[in-house]
């Protein structure tokens, strides 16, 4: 029986390679990656971010954890998408201008994966016209925001103003999340969903679709 909370110390210690040979062996073990991801990696890297908080660790060895989480997540994304097919439906998804934080993202962009939509992801430090102009190339039915600050959040409201001002006003819905962003703070902006995780975003982009 996979052993999380190694894979947790093992991130929490940065220890790369065996956070990879760690879930290398749970997927051998049959556990299904979304329980990996939470119960594993997500749940190292909610200890690092409780250290970061207090001033227990600094930016460096919060790279590194996150290097770690990567490697995890990079033996679990194919699997993740084994059971896409070809959908005609596009989620785009970008972390918003001045915002350098990906791995949420990352995670949210990896279940869109495995629920069968083709993602297109534009990175980070994403602006405004960057996203209008991915959507005049991708056409996606879904734009996905993420912020993780609350000096970028605003960051939000300027790309779905930018979007409203585009020929793709009501054309394309628009979810946003992160952890400082809110219900409220979707409704206030006028974005069409909020998720306050990768899970939730699944179910909440289907819904905007109406496949759920
Ligand atoms: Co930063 N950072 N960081 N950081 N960092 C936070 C966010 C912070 C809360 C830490 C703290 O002080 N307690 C704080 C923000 C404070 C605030 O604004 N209120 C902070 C700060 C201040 C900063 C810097 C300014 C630090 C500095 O330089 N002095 C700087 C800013 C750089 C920039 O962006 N311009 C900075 C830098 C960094 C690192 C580069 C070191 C690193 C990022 C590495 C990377 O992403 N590649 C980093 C990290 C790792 C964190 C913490 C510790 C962890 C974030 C994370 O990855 N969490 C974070 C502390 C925290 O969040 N408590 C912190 C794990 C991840 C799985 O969760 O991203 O929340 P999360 O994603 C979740 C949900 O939010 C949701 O689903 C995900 C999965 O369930 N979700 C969505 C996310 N996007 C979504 C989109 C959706 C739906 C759901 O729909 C589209």
């Amino acid at each position: 029986m996979a052993d999380f909370t190694k894979i947790s110390q093992a991130l929490i210690k940065g220890d790369a390679k065996t956070v990879k040979e760690l879930t290398e062996q749970a997927v051998a073990e049959g556990i299904a990656p979304g329980v990996i991801i939470q119960e594993g990696l997500i749940g190292g890297m909610a200890v690092i971010a409780e250290r970061f908080k207090k001033n227990e660790i600094y930016v460096p060895e919060v790279l590194i954890a996150a290097r770690a989480m990567h490697a995890g997540l990079g033996v679990l994304k194919p699997l993740l998408t084994e059971s896409e097919t070809e959908s005609a439906e596009v989620f785009l998804i970008g972390t918003v201008k001045g915002d350098l934080h990906d791995i949420g993202k990352n995670l949210v962009a990896m279940m869109m994966e495995g629920a069968g939509f083709r993602v297109v992801d534009l990175g980070v430090d994403v602006p405004p016209e960057k996203f209008v102009e991915a959507i005049r190339e991708h056409k996606p039915s879904i734009v996905g925001l993420s912020a993780l600050l609350t000096t970028t959040m605003v960051a939000m409201k300027d790309t779905l103003e930018a979007i409203k001002a585009s020929e793709f006003k009501d054309k394309v819905k628009v979810m946003i999340g992160g952890a400082p962003v809110t219900q409220n703070y979707a409704d206030e902006i006028g974005a069409d969903g909020y998720a306050p995780d990768a899970s939730t975003a699944v179910d909440v982009a289907k819904k905007l679709i109406g496949v759920a």
